[in-house]
């Protein structure tokens, strides 16, 4: 199962396929002591770009996995696909609509078991990409905490996804959601640019997702690995 599998992840770099990269940035995140590579982007995520850095991450013993955001976008190869369910979307496509299309579509080349696993996304940025992208609804602490406990409890997904990429989120939201669900992990995702915002989100979250800082400070990136890891 895909949520056994992820259960020691306390820190994961997530990189967007359609962002430059070069091979010595990429060899020293990937070597940081992190746990695993998210690969996903809420645009421009193409096959080809996909491949592409997978076949660059191939190069290192990491655990990968692809967040499925787009059909044309999904390569074989990669440990885990995580699908998310924008809980909080205003569009019903993005919580159901676009997966039974999908599904139409391929549902018999899923796997039976093992590397597919939805995740229960809270958009809790209303600027950030995704927020547009799945139309997202504003959400405060209640709404976190109430579709926190929907994606836990009733749906029983094995991933609960605070989003507030681009932005560092507000923690006490998050600590509330995690004391109220009972055996999905919590992921938390947003604005963690270096040691101190690492350290504070790891001790809410089960596992922390670094992203944006990847492509503007290599130094701070890793120094999210260190405040976590160590
Ligand atoms: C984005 O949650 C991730 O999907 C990480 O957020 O890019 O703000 O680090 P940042």
């Amino acid at each position: 199962m895909v949520d056994r599998w992820m259960e020691e992840w306390k820190h994961v770099f997530k990189l967007d396929p359609d962002k430059e990269l070069d091979d010595e940035a990429l060899d020293a995140l990937c070597l940081s002591g992190t746990d695993a590579v998210l690969v996903g982007g809420s645009s421009g995520v193409t096959y080809d770009n996909t491949v592409d850095l997978l076949a660059r991450l191939r190069r290192y013993e990491l655990p990968c996995a692809l967040e499925v955001t787009t059909l044309e976008g999904v390569v074989p190869g990669f440990d885990a696909y995580l699908v998310p369910i924008a809980l909080n979307s205003a569009d019903a496509d993005f919580v159901v609509g676009r997966h039974a299309e999908a599904l139409k579509r391929y549902g018999h080349l899923l796997p039976r078991e093992g590397v597919v696993a939805a995740e229960g996304y809270v958009i809790a940025n209303p600027d950030c990409e995704a927020a547009r992208v799945a139309k997202a609804k504003p959400v405060d602490e209640a709404d976190i905490v109430a579709y926190a406990r929907f994606a836990d409890r009733l749906l029983r997904l094995p991933i609960v996804y605070i989003e507030y990429s681009g932005a560092f989120g507000d923690l006490a939201a998050v600590a509330k959601a995690k004391a109220a669900m009972t055996n999905a992990r919590l992921f938390y995702g947003g604005g963690i640019d270096g040691a101190e915002k690492a350290a504070a989100a790891a001790q809410v979250a089960d596992t922390i997702v670094v992203g944006n800082i990847v492509y503007q400070s290599l130094p701070l990136a890793l120094e999210t690995v260190r405040a976590v890891k160590s």
